[in-house]
């Protein structure tokens, strides 16, 4: 088998940029990154997508085109992790030992925890913004819609871009306000949590966003399973600690957008590294695996409790960029990841609450009021952040907004 001092797993958001950064810092042929797929996405523009406001193929690159030169793909997929002698097994056969490791494995969609979802896909009304498979027949669905529940749900797991479900949602609104039917419609998000969102600045705007829309928000409620037959969505209703009642719901569709459950990736979430909620076990400051020193994580497979954002993988990126450096060199890691993470919230086809976050609250980067709906942050979400995450967040380059926030507050405090 081959060896690297530095082996990357998964090239995604956090993959590829942990790749190019140390590619960068290192000798050729040191670092190797696994990845089975060829195509690669910028996935927050998949909620663009899904309202007609961006095609697919302008958030596609190519694996080949994306990996850093200076590295080397294994295309192929981690089997099984074997931490006590530093070294992986791939699905193809060959096993790979490192020096250090990131594991940038992201989350898996798992639409099969939902009965019935899986197949529902395939069936006329039945869509998600979340697959690069059914992303386009959010649009054709949204166009196509005639009148009838519109039904919008949020999963009982953690979920990548946790405000993507309800992004989906009020661009349809739009849409269908657009196009005259929005009478016809009557338009329920059926959320898991206890509330729209977890921030108290974002809540209340995004509590006028929904009264303002007349959207029908039911709280406390799971999607179990969908009947295709009948156009029925399932939900178990849930008590304070997110604990099934027992007792259920059924609604109607004629537009289901499916919010998928999300779990690490088997191979993972096998693995010794993980906790008992199946995520990465990492120090929440420093990244560093809480059993295997010589490992780090990246992004939304870790068990820390920011929200999973790209715009998280930016500050995840600065803080294992030094501390991987360090423990390289002999020393202990000494910078902390601060919890930031973003939502930009499409609340229609041209208006964004640039929400920016961390543990204590809003860290907002700009001196305007991020928690008003604007045209402004409609259009950083649609021209600037694609072009900051493909020529920066992925090749290594952007490493979040703290040092710009720390600038905007220099002067607002003057
Ligand atoms: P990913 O980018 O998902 O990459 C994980 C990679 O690991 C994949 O390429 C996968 O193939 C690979 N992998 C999996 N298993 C294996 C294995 N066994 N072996 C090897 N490789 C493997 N973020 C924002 O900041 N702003 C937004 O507005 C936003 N909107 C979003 C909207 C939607 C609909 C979605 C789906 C996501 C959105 N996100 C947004 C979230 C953002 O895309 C993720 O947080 C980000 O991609 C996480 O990066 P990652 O590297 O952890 O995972
Ligand atoms: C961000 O850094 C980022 O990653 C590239 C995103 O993902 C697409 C974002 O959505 C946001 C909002 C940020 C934060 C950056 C700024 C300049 C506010």
């Amino acid at each position: 088998g081959k060896h690297f001092k530095l082996l990357v797993v998964g090239g995604g958001a956090g993959g590829l940029g942990a790749a190019s950064k140390f590619a960068r810092k290192l000798p050729r042929g040191s670092v190797g990154i696994i990845e089975p797929r060829e195509d690669h996405y910028y996935q927050p523009g998949f909620t663009l997508v899904g309202g007609g406001l961006m095609s697919l193929e302008a958030n596609r690159g190519k694996q080949k085109d994306l990996i850093p030169k200076n590295a080397t793909w294994i295309q192929d997929k981690v089997q099984k992790f074997e931490p006590a002698k530093n070294s992986v097994k791939l699905r193809g056969g060959d096993e790979i030992t490192y020096d250090y490791m990131v594991i940038a494995m992201g989350v898996q969609l798992r639409y099969d925890m939902i009965k019935g979802a899986k197949e529902a896909l395939d069936t006329p009304g039945v869509c998600s913004n979340y697959s690069p498979f059914y992303v386009e027949k959010h649009y054709k669905e949204a166009m196509n819609f005639k009148g009838g529940n519109a039904l919008y749900t949020f999963p009982n797991t953690p979920i990548k871009c946790a405000g993507a479900p309800q992004k989906a949602c009020y661009i349809t609104d739009s849409i269908l306000r657009q196009r005259g039917v929005r009478d016809q419609a009557h338009m329920i998000y059926a959320t898991s949590l206890k509330r729209l969102f977890g921030i108290e600045s974002y809540l209340k705007s995004l509590e006028k966003v929904a009264r303002d829309k007349e959207i029908d928000v039911r709280t406390r409620r799971n999607l179990i399973e969908v009947n295709t037959n009948d156009r029925i969505a399932t939900f178990e209703l849930l008590d304070e600690e997110a604990k099934p009642t027992g007792k259920t719901e059924q609604i109607e569709y004629s537009l289901l957008h499916i919010g998928p459950p999300c779990s690490t990736p088997e191979a993972l979430r096998n693995s010794a590294f993980v906790d008992k909620t199946g995520f990465m076990d990492v120090d929440g400051g420093s990244l560093q695996s809480k059993k295997y020193p010589n490992v780090f994580g990246v992004g939304d497979c870790m068990n820390t409790p920011n929200a999973k954002t790209a715009a998280a993988v930016s500050s995840h990126l600065k803080t294992i960029e030094k501390n991987l450096t360090q423990v390289m060199q002999g020393n202990r890691p000494c910078m902390q990841y601060d919890g930031y993470a973003s939502c930009p919230l499409v609340v229609s086809t041209n208006r964004v609450i640039l929400a920016e976050f961390g543990p204590r609250g809003a860290m907002e980067t700009t001196p305007f009021d991020q928690s008003k709906p604007t045209y402004w942050a409609y259009l950083m979400k649609r021209y600037f952040m694609p072009a900051l995450y493909w020529n920066g967040l992925i090749k290594g380059y952007w490493n979040g907004p703290a040092t710009l926030r720390n600038c905007t507050r220099l002067v607002k405090s003057k």
